[in-house]
């Protein structure tokens, strides 16, 4: 079953993805998404450039192969734009050989592990009030899991907190738009929004929070054993993840879990977090973690020692990736948690997918393949309109991690 043809789709149906498509001589197609937040044309020139050349005239069942030509092939091994080039690849090759079978990808994968996936939704806003108001809709929706983010006093804005009620788009400007950050503020304040939060919802709600690696370990240290008398899920991406080995630091002081990978791109990126067991929650993903293939390696590896799965599912990951994520999530053995933000209702039409939400869960549906499409025609109305995602600043005007 040879490839003729794979095209690059751009489209910003409120906000930019870019899709690959790819075609066999059979007349059957795959999609996979390559959408990297802020980067977007950079894997766009990596695919049609360097990529889609090499691909035609190959046969579309050899997923392997085809990964590890693409990955040894290049020389120039890891990065993100080169794992989100091959991401969406394998993701589309995948797409192919479940159509082709006539099965969805999971039965492919080894089948049910479980009924559906169990999601988290975003509940935030700046005021504890509004807060409140958020977890309680998410709570009525059937969500059992929230990430709560919040306001910090004195800081005009931060990480997390939208403008738009529905919809969280940190990419908000063609160029960056600059934070100001204070981890004083942020350690004083957090710990008193979640003893409100765990008093008002109880014991049952799974409530998770995202530190977007703006701490030293010390300082995350700190922050995990304030939160523990609440009982998080996780505390996210504590510490900028270069440094596996900072996070020992972190784990001899707390028991809060600690969740991690959103920026990871190879199994090379958490291979120590994992194998020293300093992590609970691996959090990479299938569009910039090499595809499926990869994924379900680095998943496989964190069975081995305990560790869960718990991708990330922001609004800048497409229907196309969250498709393939929840093929991944429904048959691995050690599933934790999926992130499910919600797409706005243009996103959902050129991207129509068999995945359906209810009662706290995802259904990957049973359409063969990926049970995810692009409707050319609406993407070719969203133009690519440039968007960069914010750069962050201490009080003093110092550049910080955002
Ligand atoms: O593109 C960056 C976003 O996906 C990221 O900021 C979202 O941290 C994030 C999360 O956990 O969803
Ligand atoms: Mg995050």
């Amino acid at each position: 079953m040879r490839i003729i043809d794979a095209r690059v789709i751009v489209s910003c149906p409120g906000r930019n993805f870019v899709t690959l498509k790819i075609e066999t001589e059979s007349g059957v197609y795959g999609v996979g998404d390559a959408t990297l937040n802020g980067r977007e044309m950079a894997v766009v020139s990596y695919l049609t450039e360097h990529v889609v050349p090499q691909l035609i005239g190959r046969d579309a069942s050899r997923i392997s192969d085809l990964w590890e030509y693409l990955y040894k092939g290049a020389y120039w091994r890891r990065g993100p734009v080169t794992m989100t080039a091959i991401a969406a690849v394998d993701t589309a090759l995948w797409d192919i050989k479940g159509k082709v079978a006539g099965l969805p990808v999971y039965q492919l994968l080894g089948g049910r592990a479980r009924d559906g996936v169990t999601v988290y939704g975003h509940a935030n806003a700046a005021g504890f009030d509004g807060l409140l108001s958020e977890i309680s809709g998410y709570a009525d929706l059937g969500y059992r899991a929230v990430r709560i983010q919040t306001g910090i006093p004195g800081l005009s804005s931060t990480y997390g907190v939208s403008k738009d009620r529905m919809f969280y788009e940190p990419a908000d400007a063609a160029l960056p738009t600059e934070n100001v950050w204070s981890t004083a503020r942020y350690l004083n304040h957090i710990p008193t929004v979640f003893q409100q939060v765990r008093a008002e919802f109880g014991p049952d709600l799974k409530l998770l929070h995202d530190v977007h690696h703006r701490l030293t370990p010390i300082e995350a240290a700190r922050l995990g054993k304030s939160l523990e008398p609440y009982d998080l899920t996780w505390m996210e991406d504590p510490v900028p993840a270069e440094l596996q080995e900072g996070f020992r630091l972190i784990r001899q002081h707390t028991t809060t879990p600690i969740a991690v990978g959103e920026v990871f791109n190879t199994i090379w990126d958490c291979q120590q977090l994992i194998t020293e067991q300093l992590i609970d929650y691996i959090r990479a993903t299938v569009v910039h973690a090499g595809g499926i293939t990869h994924l379900r390696r680095i998943f496989d590896l964190a069975a081995l020692y305990h560790v869960r799965s718990g991708s990330h599912g922001a609004t800048d990951l497409s229907p196309v990736c969250m498709a393939a994520a929840l093929h991944v999530d429904v048959s691995i053995p050690n599933f934790g948690l999926q992130e499910y933000m919600r797409h706005t209702p243009e996103t959902d039409e050129v991207f129509p997918h068999a995945y359906h939400f209810e009662d706290g869960y995802l259904f990957p549906g049973e359409e063969p393949g990926l049970g995810v499409d692009i409707d050319e025609e609406k993407a070719a109305r969203y133009p690519y309109r440039p968007a960069s995602l914010p750069v962050n600043r201490l009080e003093d005007g110092t550049v910080h991690s955002w």
